[in-house]
């Protein structure tokens, strides 16, 4: 972050309370409305929508503003079961117009007709935005079942089960990188839905979250176990971001198909990673993002890499990438892959692996 503001900490808190006190001087049901607990998390979400506001700006990408306007009236929708979609509609717009009213007082002069801009089209789209009605393929293909059968030991916190679960497909049922790619990751992303949807808390999707990630630890021996192939990968997540479980897939099947990882997990500063990079000098170095306000951060390291490290193979990849197709065109980067089995594809080919 920080296109958007000269001191980002104080400048965002400042338009937080500004855009926070004007919403309800502005509109008078407001108070009657929102508890002390929606009050608070109204607080956390000016903040965090300035946030992804700022990663639209930095990037020149509007649909990265946009796919969160309809993300966060979903999510309110699904959360506020007693106030209807239509008065929601009315709260976020009064939040957007007050955006562009607050920003106007905060803003560098050349990042102002940007946020403008795109706070109008917040405000269009959301007046327009209908939730579309959830067409689900988790169930379905020859991976279906054993999405389900998970999904439900996880819903019923047997973890046991669904521990033995997972060992049992990799034994009998599919290969590890399906596994991995089509069964846990479709899973993950469910349990990010039924989360969106107000259907699982908070702390169900920690438990099944941690659950998953005990199911992956117990395939460390079959993965350290197979022959080298002399080449290697450095994989981490970028910035502060806290999502690893991607970036950790993506290394647990290189180290699988015999490439030497290493994992860095999340919340790597550049400073070590550029240490880590000196002292592995990997043939790959994949860069995870899942939240899209770390994409400039991503964007930085890679032109980092690319002007220490001309030869090294730089990819990037996770779910920010796929909000908005046109985030890459200009980074020099190798490339950028949707999962982990077509990034090993790709590795094969390009390194004749
Ligand atoms: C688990 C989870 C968490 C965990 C993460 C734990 C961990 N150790 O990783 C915790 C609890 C920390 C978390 C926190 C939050 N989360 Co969360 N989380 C998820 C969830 C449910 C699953 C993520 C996951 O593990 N997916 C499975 C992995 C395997 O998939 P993947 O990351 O896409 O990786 C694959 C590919 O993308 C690719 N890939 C990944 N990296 C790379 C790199 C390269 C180079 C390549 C080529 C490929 C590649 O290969 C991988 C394997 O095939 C997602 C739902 C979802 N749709 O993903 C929400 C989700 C991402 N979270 C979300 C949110 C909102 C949050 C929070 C803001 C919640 C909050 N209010 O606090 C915080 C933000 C944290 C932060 N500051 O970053 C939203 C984001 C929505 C948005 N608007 O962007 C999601 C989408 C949930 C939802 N449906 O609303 N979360």
């Amino acid at each position: 972050m920080g296109l958007l503001f000269h001191d980002l900490s104080k400048a965002m808190h400042e338009v937080s309370e500004y855009v926070y006190k004007r919403q309800f001087e502005v509109d008078d049901q407001l108070a009657s409305e929102y508890d002390e607990y929606r009050r608070r998390k109204m607080y956390e979400d000016i903040l965090h929508n300035l946030s992804f506001l700022d990663a639209a700006i930095s990037l020149e990408d509007e649909q990265l503003f946009l796919s969160y306007v309809e993300w966060l009236y979903t999510l309110m929708v699904n959360l506020m079961p007693d106030t209807t979609p239509t008065r929601i509609k009315e709260q976020l717009i009064t939040h957007y117009e007050l955006l562009i009213e607050g920003l106007d007082k905060f803003l560098e002069p050349k990042t102002q007709a940007l946020a403008k801009s795109i706070l109008t089209a917040a405000i269009e789209r959301t007046k327009v935005y209908e939730i579309p009605k959830k067409v689900s393929t988790f169930e379905e293909g020859k991976y279906g079942w054993a999405r389900k059968q998970y999904l439900t030991y996880l819903r019923e916190n047997d973890k046991n089960r669904a521990i033995q679960f997972v060992e049992e497909l990799a034994d009998n049922s599919f290969t590890l990188d399906e596994v991995y790619v089509d069964v846990l990751q479709p899973v993950m992303e469910e349990i990010g839905h039924l989360w969106h949807e107000n259907k699982i808390s908070v702390n169900q999707e920690h438990y099944m979250t941690s659950v998953t990630q005990l199911a992956l630890s117990q395939f460390y021996k079959r993965i350290f176990d197979t022959p080298r192939i002399n080449y290697s990968i450095l994989v981490c997540s970028v910035g502060s971001e806290l999502h690893e479980m991607g970036a950790r897939m993506v290394s647990d099947l290189f180290e699988y198909h015999g490439y030497d990882s290493v994992y860095l997990g999340a919340g790597v500063p550049i400073k070590a990673l550029m240490e880590s990079i000196e002292s592995y000098k990997p043939n790959i170095i994949a860069l995870s993002v899942t939240m899209p306000q770390h994409l400039k951060t991503c964007k930085e390291y890679v032109i980092k890499i690319r002007q220490q490290y001309p030869e090294i193979l730089i990819a990037v990849g996770g779910r920010a990438f796929s909000i908005s197709k046109d985030i890459v065109n200009e980074w020099p980067i190798d490339t950028s892959l949707k999962d982990a089995k077509q990034f090993l594809n790709w590795a094969e080919q390009t390194l004749g692996a």
